[in-house]
């Protein structure tokens, strides 16, 4: 068995023993991490654990779509043990798992909830260099946390000798993966991914269209606005190998756009030919900046965000600032990334 399978299978005896579960997709939850959150939920739901996912903020439109979404719980107040106590049924949970996620700090608001969890589980595809969670699965070679969560319910059928996929756990999952993988199309697509995709499909007959539809082609007159915005306002540096943007407050008002609505922009400048590295800065507020970085193999983007206290992917990765200008950041990233292609030094090494 591989570590995977067997961290996998740890967590699954843990969950089995368990009463109550918390679930934690991160802050900001997106595709992966509520495909993945909810096919969990069911499957402990459907062997007899008591589940629920919580979340931060509420569920964007876009997810709306996965199954059960919408029974997950927002935390929003002071009262830890009374919000426990309303969601479980009891003042503390006997797990907490955070899913496509490894520390509390990426669960926003519900960290403090962790303190009325008994123990604590991870199921994450982010690299880490230490967990020091018991029972933890952290493998950055899977494409997704959807990946991790589908064995995860084989582990479970095996220890329970139940039937546990279902179509609705189908459609979590084969979102999940796909929103990560943007429709198996990513480098991190794995066969695996493939494997799973192509099992899920065959048995329970998903409905596909809607779940491109929904999580890749879906838009509205906000995200419009605020693309047509965001490209126009690109400025090219070194030969156009860096491209930055920037979005202030009132642009983002005007638009009225969401943190939905400009997902993808960074991308889809990083696709402009010639572009080795894509940054999308956008204030949230006052002395909020929010970054996004897209690199080609030549730049290590979870590098250059860790140098403002962010992480990510190699190729996708992101940052929050505090207290400093959009124009100062995106002073400091330009020449950061100028200094990298001069020196050859591509942030790679
Ligand atoms: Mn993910």
């Amino acid at each position: 068995m591989t570590t995977r399978k067997i961290e996998l299978e740890k967590i699954a005896l843990r969950t089995l023993k368990a009463e109550r579960i918390a679930v934690f997709p991160h802050t900001g939850a997106d595709g992966d991490c509520l495909g993945a959150g909810s096919a969990l939920r069911e499957a402990l739901t459907s062997v007899g654990v008591y589940a629920t996912v919580v979340v931060d903020a509420p569920v964007v439109s876009r997810y709306k779509f996965l199954p059960f979404s919408d029974e997950a719980v927002v935390y929003n107040e002071d009262d830890p043990q009374g919000f426990m106590r309303s969601v479980v049924g009891s003042d503390t949970a006997d797990l907490a798992i955070l899913v496509d996620c490894s520390i509390p700090e990426r669960i926003g608001n519900c960290s403090v909830l962790l303190d009325v969890c008994d123990e604590r589980a991870v199921i994450d595809h982010h690299f880490s260099e230490t967990c020091s969670v018991k029972f933890c699965c952290i493998d950055d070679q899977a494409s997704s946390t959807g990946e991790l969560i589908f064995d995860f319910i084989e582990s479970l059928e095996v220890l329970t000798g139940k039937k546990i996929f279902s179509r609705s756990i189908a459609v979590n999952i084969l979102a999940a993966i796909y929103f990560d993988t943007g429709g198996l199309r990513y480098s991190n697509t794995t066969s695996k991914a493939f494997d799973i995709c192509g099992r899920l499909f065959r048995e329970f007959s998903p409905d596909l269209r809607e779940i491109v539809y929904n999580i890749f082609e879906k838009t509205s007159k906000s995200k419009i606005c605020i693309q047509s915005k965001a490209f126009s306002l690109i400025e090219y540096y070194e030969n156009s190998r860096i491209a930055v943007c920037k979005l202030t407050g009132p642009m983002i008002s005007e638009c009225g756009a969401d943190d939905d609505d400009m997902d993808g922009i960074c991308t889809s400048i990083k696709n402009v030919e010639g572009v080795e590295v894509a940054f999308v800065l956008r204030e949230r507020n006052e002395n909020e900046v929010r970054g996004n970085i897209r690199s080609s193999e030549l730049f290590d983007a979870s590098k250059l965000a860790s140098s403002f206290g962010g992480g990510g992917h190699r190729r996708a990765a992101g940052f929050t600032v505090t207290n400093m200008s959009i124009e100062e950041i995106g002073r400091i990233i330009v020449t950061m990334s100028i200094e990298k292609i001069r020196s050859g030094q591509d942030g790679s090494k």
